[in-house]
């Protein structure tokens, strides 16, 4: 069985945009699993220290047949692959972050994962894109994505052109 799952990209450093279509690349790589669309690209103001470049964020669509812990083994490997540095500074420039932000219906309240993701509804950044490829979505918490939105101004955020030059299927 599959399921959808959404993935929130990032990245600020090392030239952002191409840090984004590497790691779709990769995510389309994954075993059991198909890249199914993915939103625009946007930039966006950084959240956390101001002393930062702007981010460069997309969302995407997965039908994962992974479970979620082994995903975010995958995932957490495609970090590294592209220099990605952990430090201790909370919200720090990276070269590329990948989030989990749905599972399926999932509700995970696991060490290493929680799902939906924790700042969701707090995160223009994530939100946007991800209206974009996933329309009226209920969250498994009940909320729904049209309400988060509603609550969340598009502030700090431009969006830059459609993201594909890869042959995926675009956003409406
Ligand atoms: N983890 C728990 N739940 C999840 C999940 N749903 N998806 C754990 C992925 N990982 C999850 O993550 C720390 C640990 O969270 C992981 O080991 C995993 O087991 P990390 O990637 O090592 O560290 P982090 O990303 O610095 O921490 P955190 O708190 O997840 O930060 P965020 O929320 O990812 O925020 N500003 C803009 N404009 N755009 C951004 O994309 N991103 C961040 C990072 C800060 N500011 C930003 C942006
Ligand atoms: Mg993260």
């Amino acid at each position: 069985m599959t399921e959808a799952v959404y993935i929130g990209l990032g990245s600020n450093l090392a030239e952002p945009l191409e840090q984004l279509h590497e790691a779709l690349l990769a995510l389309a790589q994954l075993p059991h699993t198909q890249l199914r669309a993915v939103s625009s690209f946007y930039t966006s103001d950084p959240l956390g220290p101001a002393d930062q470049p702007r981010y460069v964020n997309a969302v995407a669509l997965l039908d994962c047949a992974l479970e979620p812990l082994t995903l975010l083994d995958a995932l957490q490997q495609i970090e590294l692959n592209q220099g990605r540095v952990r430090k201790a500074e909370r919200w720090g420039p990276r070269t590329l972050d990948l989030d989990i932000l749905l599972f399926g219906q999932r509700l995970l309240d696991e060490p290493r994962l929680r799902v939906p993701h924790y700042h969701l509804q707090a995160r223009a950044f994530v939100l946007y894109p991800l209206a974009e490829i996933a329309g009226q979505l209920r969250l498994p918490d009940g909320r729904q994505l049209d309400d988060l939105l509603a609550a969340c101004p598009f502030v700090g955020l431009e969006k830059l052109s459609d993201s594909a030059t890869l042959d995926l299927p675009h956003a409406r």
